[in-house]
């Protein structure tokens, strides 16, 4: 019933003739002159023996002080890995006696690291779909729950934390997860973005107790391809709005959804985006790139050029990605958000299709001027990466960059 097909989408090579038509000749890049500052110490700081990764998160999960990295797989592990940091920047994979398993042709797509029962550590939200075996089809997972033990040790408590569904409604193809309090009543609340079947809003009881209220959410997304997700207060009041990137068989649009105040959301996407934009977003951010205090949008698509919309203050945005962002900013998997050079303006890292014979390398979009006009400057070493995310990986003050991939890991450190 919930078979789907894929494209192959993720691993890209059918693809590259559409790259082609979209980037035209090879990037650019490099051709600036301008040097990240990052040198590639994965051999000396990550082990040698990790799995195809596809999603990040960082946090630290077992309190002592240091930023750890989870990463998502693809199909194949028996659990996604949890890499725990010495310190001083070097990290062990220590998923077994820490992580929970998933079913092996599960593969993570969404992850966030957040405190879901208010006892003051992070916990995990895993976002879940499925490799029919032998297919190129997508198939249902359930999500699961991860809860910490306060030392960074987690058990698996989906089926004892959710509630209103039962284990076959919640079977659905998940594709981006994100947490925050949608009803103001300073419990994390999460959303979950589902490909071709129906998103799913869980409202938090105060204790870690979710229950499916997804009949807050609008009847316009019921069926939408959604890939990505985020939430942040785009009309400035005071509640959580959500953004749902689309994408995969490059249909249908981007879909805005204005927090009505109480967690329940009314599409407004027509209303408040000036054109249709941003299809195949496989990563979303809302982040103020412009330094004038509203959040604006970033959309990491695939294979076209990413997108970046401008909020005008009041919740409405208009397309700027022509002026604004770089052609290199193009066929991308995953993105993060960081201001790397400490110049106080966001910077953007994107990961780029590992797969695609074109544009293999990830980049940095430098904020040039603080209001949000990017110049690209490439990452070290070859190879691109499904996911990035920035954290300070030494403990030195500033941010270091960990991209993960199909095969090969970077960690990047900041020597700036
Ligand atoms: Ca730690
Ligand atoms: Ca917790
Ligand atoms: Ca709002
Ligand atoms: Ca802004």
């Amino acid at each position: 019933m919930k078979s789907f097909a894929s494209f192959g989408w993720f691993r890209g090579v059918i693809l590259t003739v559409l790259v082609l038509a979209v980037t035209g000749l090879p990037s650019a890049l490099g051709q600036q002159g301008i040097e990240s500052g990052y040198v590639d110490e994965a051999a000396l700081r990550i082990p040698d023996n990790l799995l195809p990764g596809l999603v990040l998160a960082v946090g630290d999960v077992d309190r002592d002080g240091d930023v750890d990295v989870y990463i998502g797989t693809d199909t194949g592990p028996a659990r996604d890995m949890l890499l725990i940091n010495d310190g001083r920047g070097r990290f062990e994979n220590d998923a077994v006696r820490r992580v929970p398993p998933k079913e092996a042709d599960a593969f993570t797509r969404g992850v966030q690291l957040v405190d879901l029962d208010g006892d003051k550590d992070l916990d995990i939200l895993v976002a879940l779909a499925r490799m029919i075996p032998g297919t190129t089809q997508i198939a249902g997972e359930e999500n699961q729950i991860f809860i910490n033990n306060g030392q960074g040790f987690f058990n698996d408590e989906s089926n004892t934390r959710m509630s209103g569904l039962t284990l076959v409604e919640r079977d659905d193809r998940s594709y981006g997860i994100v947490a925050g309090d949608v009803n103001g009543d300073q419990a994390t609340d999460f959303f979950v973005a589902n490909l071709g079947e129906a998103s799913r809003l869980w409202l938090n009881n105060g204790r870690g107790i979710f229950a499916n209220s997804s009949d807050l959410l609008p009847p316009s997304i019921e069926s939408l391809n959604s890939t990505s997700t985020d939430m942040g207060d785009v009309d400035g009041d005071g509640d959580l709005d959500i953004i749902l990137g689309v994408g995969i068989v490059r249909e249908g649009i981007a879909h805005l959804l204005i927090n009505q105040g109480q967690g329940n959301f009314d599409d407004q996407t027509t209303f408040r985006f000036s054109a249709e934009v941003a299809v195949n977003s496989l990563d979303t951010r809302f982040v103020d790139v412009d330094g004038d205090g509203d959040l604006d949008l970033i959309f990491c698509n695939f294979p076209t050029r990413a997108a970046l919309l401008t909020n005008n203050g009041q919740g409405f945005f208009s397309d700027d990605t022509a002026q604004k962002l770089p052609i290199e900013a193009a066929s991308c998997t995953g993105l993060d958000i960081g201001d790397f050079d400490k110049d106080g303006d966001p910077d953007i890292a994107l990961g780029r299709n590992p797969n695609d014979p074109i544009v293999r390398r990830n980049v940095l979009l430098i904020n040039s001027d603080g209001k949000g006009h990017f110049i690209a400057t490439p990452l070290p070493g070859d190879g691109g990466g499904s996911d990035v995310a920035f954290f300070d990986a030494d403990g030195d003050g500033d941010l270091d960059l960990i991209g993960v991939n199909e095969g090969e890991h970077h960690l990047w450190i900041n020597k700036r």
